[in-house]
């Protein structure tokens, strides 16, 4: 049975979107923007960074044809403070938004804003997730909060309106008609931003089969023991210790001996599942019948628990990405169709890099190298040649000045992020040879901590919950599972970092109690 989606409400704005303009020809010569963000998309889970795991052919498309960033990180691995960064191309400190609970403040400076002032028309569809209503849209319509998976609502405007159908899927049918119903007269940047494959995980129900039984390996270091990571033996972020057998493995268990340690979780995993309809919900029932079964005969068995609790994370968020994909492949497809290629600019990144395992962990949050890491993929064939990549050191506050400067615009002085154009017109003469990490929030006893990242060596200072300090080698030590902090044969390095870390705080205004 296939979920089809039809929407309850149509967009209503549509009609208004269509109206003629009286725009300057000039700006038609302008390139379109397309940037699609994913919510917790590992660069792990994607063919064009790590073949082992899940084939992404649409967004290997954007690799092939475009650049393909291998060490692009973020300023601060959480959902809205990552948003907020890209948006204002400044750091979280300067933006008002250092972790979920705090709301962006919309009568700052962001690109979209400054886009649309420069005579694009601008959209943003799906998970916004800033608390504040969008500013700087001439269309937006958005989930409220982290959203649904299932029939979800959204925000239109300002009016609650409910879709049918799964998430990812109404998200890119509403991109698409918004594409077809834009002024084409003016250049326009169209941020599609996915919920999935956030936590807890719930796929396309078309896709509640696929990699059934795919015995994914546990990665090298699942069993971290955390020798010399004080911040890690405090955190609630374990694969094999922290996940709820409701929420995050869909047994419908309130009574058996499970692992729950947030309390909330089976309150959550049931009130989703009520969006469904009897048929939807029959069909969901059916489909983790056998991960039940399962679970009652391999429950008692350490190893074996350990390894089905794995399987069962990754088989619903790789689920999430085929849905992703999907998504992708019929953007590009509108684009192609449509004469559209050529002059559309198109990136592909996650909101933060997620761990599948490593360190034993699920989620984000640390400046370990999963978590910190995430895709970027830029397609734009006037200016990109097909299968570039690069090595440099990127992150998500280089977004905004990227796209200012691709649509011809100056930059302004207190955006804190470099173009990444000169990246692909070969001018790494003056690129930084560090970057700056800061991570603010205590949930899920996370600590926070910032670090300073070098190509080769990571230096991190955990403080408040925990105070401790790690230093990583990671040509030596790719995996983070040897912290060198004490070592004296590294002291002089931990120096030069420590120094750099004191330059990067200066230099982006960064006030370290
Ligand atoms: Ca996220």
């Amino acid at each position: 049975m296939k979920l089809t989606i039809s929407l309850i409400v149509i967009c209503s704005s549509m009609s208004v979107i269509s109206c003629t303009s009286n725009q300057p020809k000039n700006t038609s010569e302008k390139p379109n923007i397309v940037f699609i963000m994913s919510d917790d998309h590992a660069y792990q889970a994607i063919s064009a960074y790590n073949s082992g795991l899940i084939k992404t052919p649409n967004i290997d498309k954007i690799a092939n044809q475009g650049m393909k960033f291998n060490k692009a990180f973020v300023t601060n691995s959480i959902c809205a403070p990552s948003r907020a960064v890209i948006l204002t191309g400044k750091f979280s400190h300067l933006n008002g938004v250092p972790g979920n609970d705090q709301v962006f403040d919309g009568n700052q400076q962001t690109f979209p804003k400054i886009l649309q002032q420069n005579g694009y028309q601008t959209a943003m569809i799906g998970k916004w997730h800033l608390k504040s209503h969008p500013t700087g849209f001439d269309y937006w319509n958005v989930l409220p909060g982290q959203g649904d998976y299932y029939n979800p609502d959204f925000i239109n405007q300002g009016k609650d309106t409910v879709y049918k159908g799964y998430v990812t899927d109404v998200i890119t049918e509403l991109s698409i008609d918004w594409l077809k119903n834009r002024d084409k007269n003016k250049p326009f940047c169209l941020m599609m931003h996915h919920k999935a494959p956030h936590r807890s995980w719930m796929p396309a129900l078309k896709n509640l089969e696929l990699f059934d039984d795919v015995d994914f390996p546990l990665p090298e270091n699942f069993y971290d023991e955390y020798n010399g990571k004080e911040a890690l033996k405090v955190q609630m972020l374990t694969v094999k210790d922290h996940m709820d057998v409701r929420m995050d493995f869909k047994i419908p268990c309130d009574t058996c001996d499970t692992v729950s340690v947030n309390s909330w979780a089976p309150g959550e995993y049931w009130r989703r599942l009520e969006r469904l309809s009897p048929d939807e919900r029959q069909k969901w029932d059916e489909a983790y019948q056998k991960e039940e079964f399962e679970f009652y005969e391999v429950k008692e068995d350490e190893s074996k628990y350990d390894r089905w609790k794995f399987r069962r994370y990754m088989e619903d968020y790789l689920r999430c990405i085929v849905s992703v994909d999907e998504s992708v492949g019929l953007v590009l497809d509108y684009l192609k169709e449509n004469g559209l290629e050529e002059n559309t600019l198109i990136v592909y990144t996650s909101d933060q890099g997620f761990f599948l395992g490593e360190h034993g962990l699920f989620d984000k949050r640390f400046m370990y190298e999963e978590a910190m890491r995430t895709p970027l993929l830029i397609r734009y064939p006037k200016e990109i040649k097909e299968k570039s990549q690069t090595e440099v050191l990127t992150q998500n506050l280089d977004i905004a000045a990227t796209l200012l400067d691709v649509a011809g615009i100056t930059i302004p002085g207190d955006m804190q992020g470099e173009s990444l154009r000169k990246l692909w017109q070969n001018d790494v003469s003056e690129w930084r040879d560090a970057i700056y990490y800061h991570y603010y929030e205590k949930g899920f006893g996370a600590t926070p901590h910032y670090g300073v990242r070098t190509d080769r060596y990571k230096l991190i200072h955990f403080y408040d919950v925990v105070d401790s300090w790690e230093f990583y080698d990671l040509e030596t030590d790719p995996n983070e599972m040897h912290n060198l902090y004490t070592d004296p044969g590294y002291a002089r390095k931990i120096r030069e970092l420590a120094e750099k870390l004191g330059e990067l705080q200066k230099k982006y205004k960064d006030t370290i109690q």
